[in-house]
């Protein structure tokens, strides 16, 4: 089960927001308690949890509590300061630590929650990527995220989906850091050959209709160092730009752009998103790949996406293909 019982507690929401609000000066412990409505104890435990998590909180002796600086955490009063009005990111549910904000989001919109809704975590125990694989979800250094969208479209377009989500992923991150980021089909973004960020793509549907679908999103942001057995074929954007990256201007960047694609799918269809995932991506044309499926593995060069998303390929020995699902990697 899913732990949806792990929702971060408002008042720590509360907590942080007032202490952005007021930046500049020490904000009394009887103070903060009174207005968010919880004892000093209570407070006290609460900045201890958030001083583990990185947030700088100086505590001034009998005077109270001061920001140090502007806390990088995603937490839904920081970042719904930046999102405007839109319905991705209208209600955001936060986590410092949960199983996989994929079942935690699946879970909710089993429950009913919006389209727009954003599961969010610090840290995930059970990242999940596809066919049963771990995703590595490093404390407070990535962005765990699921968005439950409601589509009015039918289950074939979910592939058109999981393409939108690298695109809106691949602006935000070129946006937040000026990086290079390519996309390999269908899902995962690389930045100098490497992954810095998958994309799983859940849903709920019927035969015609999709009642629900979960984009869920990994991103390796500010990790030092990946694991030995990921370190060849995975970075993060703090290793590749040689600084350390906003969580929550990647994040805000990336709510936004998914909702200006959404609309354009919207209106227009889903070859607007094919065509413009064919121009942002080195894979889509006269890539020599090794396709690796249910199948074995073999080499082949890319032809281009067919409408629905699938990759077109021709093999060495003349066969084509449309590859809707599996993995590709390039043959250098
Ligand atoms: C993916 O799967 O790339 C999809 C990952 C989606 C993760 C997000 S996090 C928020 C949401 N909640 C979840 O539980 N999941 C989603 P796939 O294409 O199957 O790639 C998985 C493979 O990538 C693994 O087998 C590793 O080889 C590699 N990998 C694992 N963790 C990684 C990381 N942090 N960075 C780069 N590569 C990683």
């Amino acid at each position: 089960m899913p732990m949806t019982t792990g929702i971060t507690d408002r008042r720590i929401d509360k907590l942080i927001h007032l202490l952005v609000k007021n930046a500049t000066v020490v904000v009394p412990g009887p103070k903060i308690a009174s207005e968010i409505g919880v004892t000093r104890q209570q407070v006290w435990e609460w900045i201890e949890k958030l001083r583990l998590l990185g947030v700088e909180i100086r505590g001034v002796p009998r005077e109270g509590y001061q920001l140090a600086t502007v806390p990088d955490i995603l937490i839904p009063s920081l970042l719904r300061a930046e999102l405007g009005d839109h319905p991705i990111g209208r209600t955001i549910v936060h986590f410092f630590r949960t199983d996989s904000t994929n079942a935690v989001a699946l879970k909710l919109a089993a429950e009913g929650a919006e389209h727009g809704t954003v599961v969010v975590a610090e840290e995930q125990t059970a990242g999940r990527g596809r066919l049963g694989r771990a995703w590595y979800s490093e404390k407070s250094s990535g962005i765990y995220t699921s968005i439950i969208l409601r589509p009015p479209l039918s289950p074939a377009s979910a592939p058109v989906l999981t393409l939108m989500a690298g695109l809106a992923a691949q602006k935000a991150v070129t946006s937040a850091t000026g990086l290079v980021v390519d996309i390999r089909w269908p899902n995962d973004l690389l930045v100098n050959g490497k992954k810095v960020c998958g994309i799983l793509t859940e849903m709920n549907a019927e035969v015609d209709r999709l009642h629900a679908v979960v984009l869920g999103i990994g991103m390796n942001v500010n990790h030092n160092q990946m694991p030995a057995a990921l370190e060849n074929i995975a970075t993060s954007l703090r290793t590749e730009a040689h600084r350390t990256i906003s969580r929550v201007q990647v994040l805000v960047a990336l709510l936004r752009e998914i909702e200006r694609y959404y609309q354009l799918l919207l209106k227009s269809g889903g070859c607007a998103i094919t065509e413009r995932w064919e121009a942002a991506s080195t894979f889509a044309h006269g890539k020599r790949v090794r396709v690796v499926n249910g199948a074995g593995e073999s080499v082949a060069t890319t032809m281009g996406l067919d409408p629905s998303g699938a990759l077109r390929i021709q093999y060495d020995d003349g066969r084509q293909e449309s590859l809707v699902a599996g993995e590709v990697v390039e043959v250098k």
